[in-house]
């Protein structure tokens, strides 16, 4: 081994660089060697040959590299880990995530959410909306002249724009308190004290409407958010617990099948865009889009399929602008003609949509005369949208053939007409509750439909008031409250269906479209009776029959109840009649009783894990009996009907461009005053 020592000369300092050279080690000598072994024996010399400040400065540079090399082992690891999920994902629903965002592009603007990071997936916004063959009005001559919330964003590029003007007023005021517009409501960025995590999935609270005629938005109310709230608490039921099916039973956490087409979700979409429910409403249209079929072997009932279905999708057309609603209608349209293959062209009862038979019910060829004329709005309307007349012609025979028919009283019609002789049948009995109620409601609004031309129906429609007034109305005692009884057989009966309470409405409805100025003061005294068939009862709710005291006596109310009639099944009628009182007078007594028993309602059949019940018992307060349903209704009409009367918007479904059906699904008038 030689060892050897160089001096630097002249350096103050003495630095070595010691060298040792075996001969077996050096190079040259015994050949090339570049075995592992030389060579990290080598680089060993080569290190001590270093002087310390070199060694130092390596060692940091190692370490640094070192440090780096973790940090970005660490990235790569998540972004793979990501990549490799997503993949997993992607063979799980055999779709790709951004394209399903962008498969169906929605009707509304998409959720956005405080946090959202909108370039995540910058296709989305950047995606111009397809074309939409089917976004029309109808044919020209009959179009309306939409009110200006709903032409607002009346097609879907208008929409998409909207979620673009959205995700920039996002990004650009995120701290501010801005105002945002969708569909005619102006929303404000949620206002409440929650903590910030859970206001992100709280969809933004509609806070103004805005109406056509005043450029200033209307704020909505306290009263219309309680509304909003009860909506809200019923779909989480409904979502939670029978998505997808006819009706929620909310105490048993599940659902009941009626017709297996989604009833309660149908029923509530246009509710849902009417109270600005924006995020409820696309999660809807999704399922509408995906999973609403028709094509399946079961019997429909033909009246309750076109006032819930059809009305529904009919309305939704018409206040979205989508055209997926309208495409919708069409097929159900279509399904339902068989029931008008009868002898009589009077229809059946009921129709299987999959297989396009019909037939009555089993026990009977009669139908109920109220479920074949109260399906004309909806099929007049589809006919008119299509441009095809067999839907208008098959109800408009009905029509004209009942307004010929012998049999009635004065106007007022029997309950039952044979589908094979087109006569009415167990003449006699003369209501204006079930089974001919809505009769009388489609003749005035047929009329108002049409432009107030086709004057056979207001001809059938002002005798029949005649006819209620000569022959069911009387007054009750102690309070003298005047009410619509029966007649059968030329006896009256004091009995009054809460279904009758639709009456004060239309009476009303009339009036303001230029009939006897008595109908509306029949009106504004059968809604006080209606009211009272709440304010009477202990819980402040009104059951579905009640029995009028014709005498007084002593420690008796006007109103009485029978055992068998003491349940509440969530209707309508009495806060839908209060609606239009409140339009056409303006008097705040009507949105205070609706208040009351919106509130009753919360006290009575809210059930706390989501949805309300009907119940069977409205005399007992401490236990009013729940009966686990949720009838679509509730959604459909009660809480719209809610909304709308706390309403001080009269272009919120403005009543002169807009006949509600008898399911209150809001269809155009034809030609609007
Ligand atoms: C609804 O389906 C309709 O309002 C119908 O006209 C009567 N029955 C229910 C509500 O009570």
């Amino acid at each position: 081994m030689y060892s050897g020592a160089a001096v630097a000369a002249g350096s103050p300092r003495r630095d070595f660089i010691s060298v040792t050279l075996g001969p077996e080690e050096a190079v040259g000598v015994g050949g090339y060697n570049n075995s592992k072994a030389w060579r990290r024996r080598s680089c060993w010399r080569k290190w001590k040959q270093l002087s310390r400040l070199q060694r130092s400065v390596i060692l940091f540079l190692f370490a640094f590299l070192a440090v780096c090399g973790v940090i970005s082992f660490t990235s790569m690891g998540e972004t793979w880990k990501s990549i490799t999920n997503k993949s997993l994902d992607d063979q799980r629903t055999g779709q790709e995530i951004p394209r399903l965002k962008l498969a169906n592009p929605a009707v509304l603007p998409a959720p956005q959410k405080a946090d959202a990071n909108h370039g995540d997936y910058p296709e989305l916004s950047l995606q111009k909306p397809p074309k939409l063959p089917h976004v029309r009005r109808g044919p020209s001559n009959l179009q309306i002249k939409a009110p200006r919330r709903d032409t607002r964003l009346k097609t879907q590029h208008d929409t998409m724009r909207a979620v673009e003007e959205l995700a920039e007023a996002d990004k650009v005021e995120k701290t501010e308190k801005s105002i945002i517009s969708w569909r005619g409501a102006v929303i404000e960025p949620d206002q409440s004290t929650e903590s910030p995590s859970s206001k992100v999935t709280e969809p933004e609270k509609p806070s103004f409407v805005e109406t056509e005629d005043q450029k200033e938005p209307v704020p909505i109310n306290e009263r219309q958010l309680a509304v909003i709230e009860a909506f809200r608490h019923a779909w989480k039921g409904y979502k939670d617990f029978a998505w997808g099916h006819d009706e929620l039973k909310p105490l048993s956490k599940s659902y009941s099948e009626w017709f297996g087409l989604g009833l309660t979700l149908i029923d509530a979409l246009d509710t849902m865009w009417i109270l600005g429910l924006k995020e409820e409403f696309e999660e809807a249209r999704k399922w509408v889009a995906n999973d609403l079929v028709f094509d399946k072997n079961v019997d429909v009932n033909l009246f309750e399929s076109t006032i819930r279905i059809l009305g529904g999708l009919l309305s939704t057309y018409h206040l979205s602008g989508d055209s997926l609603f309208l495409e919708k209608a069409k097929d159900i349209g279509n399904r339902l003609m068989p029931a008008f293959k009868t002898p009589s062209k009077i229809p059946y009862s009921d129709v299987n949509i999959g297989r396009g038979t019909a037939h009555p019910p089993r026990w009977t060829s009669d139908s109920t005369v109220a479920e074949v004329t109260s399906i004309q709005l909806e099929f007049r309307e589809l006919s008119r949208l299509t441009g095809d007349e067999k839907f208008q012609k098959a109800v408009d025979e009905v029509m004209k053939h009942v307004h010929i028919l012998s049999g009635k009283n004065d106007g007022l019609v029997p309950m039952f007409i044979n589908t094979n002789s087109g006569q009415f049948t167990h003449l006699g009995v003369y209501t204006l509750g079930a089974r001919a109620d809505s009769y009388y409601e489609y003749l005035l609004k047929q009329w108002i439909q049409g432009g107030k031309k086709e004057n056979e129906l207001l001809e059938d429609y002002m005798r029949a008031i005649e006819g209620v007034k000569k022959h069911l109305l009387q007054r009750s005692e102690p309070k003298k409250l005047t009410f619509v009884g029966e007649l059968a057989h030329g006896h009256f009966s004091a009995k009054m269906d809460h279904l009758v309470c639709f009456l004060p409405g239309t009476l009303a409805l009339g009036a303001h479209n230029g009939l006897a100025a008595d109908h509306m003061k029949l009106a504004e005294t059968l809604i006080e009776t209606c009211y009272q068939m709440y304010a009477q009862v202990e819980t402040g709710l009104s059951p579905e029959i009640v029995h009028f005291n014709l005498h007084a006596q002593k420690g008796h109310k006007d109103v009485e109840i029978k055992p068998a009639d003491r349940h509440n099944l969530l209707r309508p009628e009495t806060v839908e009649s209060l609606f239009y009182m409140y339009r056409f007078t303006g008097d705040k007594k009507y949105q205070d009783w609706g208040w009351e028993i919106l509130q009753n309602f919360n006290r009575y059949t809210r059930v706390p894990t989501g949805g309300y019940t009907s119940i069977n018992n409205v005399q007992n307060p401490s236990n009013p009996e729940p009966r686990d349903k949720m009838e679509s209704f509730f959604l459909g009409e009660t809480l719209k009907y809610m909304f709308l009367l706390f309403s001080d918007d009269i272009d919120l479904i403005n009543l002169d461009k807009y006949i509600f059906n008898t399911e209150a699904h809001p269809l155009p008038i034809w030609v609007p005053a």
